[in-house]
């Protein structure tokens, strides 16, 4: 095992994977900005380097400062957290070229998975479902692209390959606006993510976003712990995930899990990886993997008792996994609710200083998150302040625990999204399960 690391993130996570060095008795250096100073795991480091300034871009994204720091301090690995640059393949493959360890995959599997075209296609060479569509970069044949939307049928999507998450796709109802839309999509991404390619897929009118957790190691074993339904989002941002996703059977994980594990050993993966399926009729359609470890991987945690952020630590040090797919087993419901800074109208980021905080408890209950009385939400970064996650027996019973907790909590001196986490633990929809990803929406009567 590592004897030091460097955590290139804030907030929850970097409070997490702190926790985690603590278990595997690694020390820790925390990277923050100027604004970061007093965040929770930066008083609880062994060590801490100031970056820059408040501005991530400065701060956070600044990858010869980051690095610097790992060398000043002596560490020997870096772990990137989420969002920041924990999908960015020229930080790993720098972080390797200095002589440290990246904790992720390899720079070219990031690299292959940041596009989504070669991701898509490394995946149906693994026997994974897939959206139908081109899988190819689209050509200036106009004719050509109207006839392959015709045998895709509309409504057809036209997606950026280094998009992703949300960004860089229009959706196609009429060959009218096909031609249109594809030079639209491609000025954007171009202009956004400094490539134009963009390629077609059938649009999918109401599905599902459900996604399966791998670990894998250096060693050729890869496992699968499971699926998460992630399907109460709005504008992209996830408000609520669960696990296992509700209706879905055994066969279905097992067919679709087994699949992720294998897709692993054929592309060479290392780490913590989501694969994300879009499920609508029955069916899942992969469309894109994340290389990261995931905001909501505590409800695949409280489910399988396997702690995914140590397991990332032990892989990266080449360690063998310490579970075998045999000995993974769904206990249970976990739901998670995440916490924002935010109006709960609105929606607007509300940062400022916390007042009072009063943490949750009782059977099931696990809160994840880096405030405390007086701590200050600086305004520059992300609004999520935390993670409340209930476990129970039945998914009834994790959600009366989550409706508990929310009660119990107190966040007071901002403004947070309780109050719509408590509407949505209370809908009767939400209580039936499975609803599609234009469900939160709707309900919020945005669309
Ligand atoms: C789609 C789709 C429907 N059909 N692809 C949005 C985020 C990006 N990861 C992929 N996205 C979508 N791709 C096809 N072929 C609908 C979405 C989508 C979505 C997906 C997951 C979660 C929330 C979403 C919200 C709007 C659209």
């Amino acid at each position: 095992m590592f004897d030091k690391i460097v955590i290139a993130n804030r907030g929850e996570i970097a409070l997490r994977v702190l926790r985690a060095c603590r278990e595997l008795g690694v020390k820790v250096v925390a990277v923050h900005s100027e604004a970061d100073r007093d965040l929770k795991h930066v008083r609880l480091a062994d060590e801490s380097v100031c970056i820059g300034p408040a501005n991530s871009a400065e701060s956070y994204l600044n990858i010869p400062a980051i690095i610097s720091a790992a060398e000043v301090t002596d560490a020997q690995a870096i772990h990137p957290g989420y969002g920041f640059l924990s999908e960015n393949a020229d930080f790993a493959e720098k972080v390797e070229q200095s002589g440290f360890v990246f904790i992720g995959p390899k720079a070219e599997t990031i690299r292959m998975m940041g596009d989504k075209i070669s991701a898509k296609n490394a995946m149906l060479a693994a026997g994974i479902p897939c959206v139908p569509g081109n899988n190819d970069p689209l050509s200036d044949n106009d004719k050509k692209n109207l006839k392959l939307a015709q045998e895709i049928g509309y409504p057809v999507i036209i997606k950026a390959a280094g998009g992703g998450g949300g960004r860089g796709m229009r959706t196609v109802h009429t060959e009218s606006a096909l031609l249109n839309a594809i030079s639209m999509t491609k000025a954007e991404a171009g202009a956004a993510f400094g490539n134009p390619t963009v390629y077609m897929e059938k649009f999918l009118e109401d599905p599902r976003h459900i996604e399966f957790q791998v670990m894998a190691d250096m060693h050729g074993n890869a496992i699968h712990l499971g699926e998460r339904d992630c399907s109460m989002q709005r504008r992209h941002q996830k408000v609520v995930e669960e696990a296992p996703a509700p209706g879905i059977t055994e066969e279905q994980r097992k067919f679709i899990g087994e699949r992720c594990a294998k897709a692993c050993i054929d592309i060479g993966y290392r780490g913590a990886g989501t694969f994300e399926f879009l499920y609508e009729k029955g069916e899942f359609f992969f469309i894109e993997m994340n290389t990261r470890v995931q905001v909501e991987h505590p409800v695949t945690e409280m489910v399988t008792g396997f702690d995914i952020v140590k397991e990332q630590l032990r892989i990266a040090a080449g360690e063998k996994l310490s579970m075998t797919q045999d000995q993974v087993k769904i206990q249970g419901h976990a739901i998670e609710c995440r916490l924002n800074a935010e109006d709960p109208r609105t929606f607007m980021p509300c940062p400022g200083t916390i007042s009072q905080f009063h943490m949750p408890g009782g059977p099931g209950i696990r809160c994840e998150t880096h405030i405390y009385n007086g701590y200050k939400v600086p305004p520059y970064y992300d609004s999520m302040i935390g993670k409340l996650i209930a476990h129970g027996e039945t998914r009834e019973s994790a959600i009366a625990r989550m409706n508990t907790a929310l009660n119990e909590i107190i966040i007071d001196g901002i403004k947070t999204n309780i109050p719509l986490q408590h509407d949505i633990m209370t809908d009767s929809a939400f209580a039936d399960g499975g609803q599609n990803i234009h469900y939160l929406e709707k309900k919020l009567g945005i669309y």
